[in-house]
């Protein structure tokens, strides 16, 4: 079997940094010793990694992208190869991307559709969460076929009506099943029923710019919901996991019922961090590029988000990456925001934003890894192959590059679309070498990878309890 060692890097998992060599066997980690101890001192490898003056980190989870996504009329420009080698060059190593079951159909069609997209396809290792459009007997008792083979978590819509949208008798029945088979139900926590009210009423109005899909989605209607799918979870018996927060009042929402003890947990985006209304609010159709849902907040909400990731009532930050090209998909919605796909770019840069994080004071260097890796992978049943560096891990690596600097642009990055969200944002920090499962896939600027590397992930069910 292959070694590898990483020698002399600053060692960062969620729970210690720690000046440590790494010994890879294969596919996996095998030991960590201090570095200049004789234990480490005696390795041999037939591959040397110098990891001085960098960190050495766990390979990044995005639990929460849509590679290939039909959506609004079109689909999501990066497929499983461009979308997860871009995550690759960011630095993050294992997706959990979203099948979909169409309303009618059942969960294995779709289960298996997106199994057919992604193998042999991806760059990295991928894991699947199914959402749930169609709530029927026959699709409750699917639900525990697929937490049986490892899709162990179900997505659910209170917006988008007619498209995902489920009302609230089917959510508490999805809820009480997956309270009773270990699913955990992910809620996109928007009113989409009252959103509509409001849209039509804004375009009737005239008001067809990207920055009054920002109006209409109102902060209000993402409390009520994010509120009202605590209400369910708890009458259920059930713990909850809300994706995408971008409101302060939600965060308030989440923050109550976890101080009232409930097993409730929320994922927030780095849009929703780094980016507000102002970039909705862009001259000409600018603005559309900004188009996701949740939507951007005013800037405002950034510190409460922060705040939420600091004192732990928000447990992950995903991308919900979800790219459309500006040219020929966003420009759909020309006349109407209604109509702009909705959904940004970002599994490349999640990694990069959060050091930046980490330098502007908004999170330490052990919350950076504990959001972006370890959380995302006990909350998805991925612990402990991934999310850390640890004997008996997969050797997802990243070496990071601490003072490397960098400008964000549509012109280097790797994504499948033609914007940044983040174009011309210096960023310092970068990785620098990443491993998937012990093999190298990106060195200093080169792509070592290969679609197919990547491997399916069946996931065991929540594992966080925090
Ligand atoms: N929100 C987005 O912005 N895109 C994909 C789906 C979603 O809920
Ligand atoms: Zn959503
Ligand atoms: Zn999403």
């Amino acid at each position: 079997m292959s070694r590898t060692v990483i020698r002399g890097g600053l060692v960062i998992t969620a729970a210690e940094e720690v000046r440590a060599d790494v010994l890879i066997e294969g596919e996996q980690v095998v030991a960590l010793a201090t570095t200049g101890s004789t234990v480490a001192d005696g390795w041999t490898a037939e591959t040397v990694i110098d990891a001085t003056g960098h960190y050495v980190i766990p390979g990044g989870v995005d639990a929460h992208t849509h590679m290939e996504m039909p959506f609004g009329g079109t689909t999501a420009a990066d497929t499983f190869e461009t979308g997860t080698r871009a995550a690759a060059w960011g630095g993050t190593t294992t997706i959990v991307d979203f099948a979909i079951q169409s309303v009618g159909s059942s969960l294995r069609a779709g289960l298996d559709a997106w199994h057919a997209k992604a193998e042999g396809n991806c760059a990295v290792d991928y894991g699947f969460h199914m959402i749930l459009s169609d709530v029927t007997e026959s699709s409750l008792k699917e639900m525990d076929a697929l937490v049986g083979e490892g899709v162990t978590s179900f997505k659910m819509f209170m917006a988008y009506p007619g498209v995902f949208y489920s009302d609230d008798g089917r959510i508490l029945r999805a809820m009480q099943r997956g309270a009773a088979n270990g699913g955990l139900i992910m809620m996109h926590a928007e009113n989409g029923i009252a959103i509509d009210v409001l849209v039509e009423q804004a375009l009737a109005a005239g008001r067809t710019d990207p920055r009054y899909h920002g109006e209409v989605r109102r902060e209000l209607l993402e409390a009520e919901a994010t509120h009202r799918a605590i209400k369910l979870a708890q009458v259920a018996g059930a713990p909850l996991y809300v994706v995408h927060v971008s409101a302060a009042s939600a965060v308030a929402e989440l923050a109550t019922a976890r101080r009232q003890g409930l097993p409730v947990f929320g994922e927030t985006c780095p849009q929703y961090l780094f980016l507000s209304t102002d970039n909705l609010a862009e001259p000409g159709f600018e603005g559309a590029k900004y188009v996701c849902s949740t939507p951007l907040r005013p800037r405002e909400h950034q510190a409460e988000l922060w705040k939420g990731l600091r004192t732990g009532d928000l447990q992950v930050v995903s991308t919900d990456h979800c790219p459309f090209c500006f040219s020929g998909q966003k420009e759909l919605g020309l006349g109407d925001f209604s109509r702009i796909p909705n959904g940004l770019p970002g599994v490349e840069n999640r990694m990069d934003l959060l050091h930046q994080a980490v330098l502007d004071g908004h999170i330490t260097r052990r919350r950076w890894i504990d959001i972006a890796c370890a959380t995302p992978a006990r909350m998805f049943g991925l612990h402990p192959r991934k999310g850390t560096i640890a004997p008996g891990a997969d050797a997802d690596i990243v070496v990071y590059d601490p003072a490397a600097t960098q400008t964000l642009s549509a012109a280097t990055h790797h994504m499948n679309v033609d914007y940044s969200a983040y174009e011309g944002k210096q960023i310092t920090g970068r990785a620098r070498t990443v491993l998937s499962r012990g093999t190298v896939v990106v060195d200093a600027g080169t792509w070592l990878g290969r679609a197919g590397h990547g491997r399916y992930q069946p996931r065991a069910t929540c594992q966080y309890l925090g």
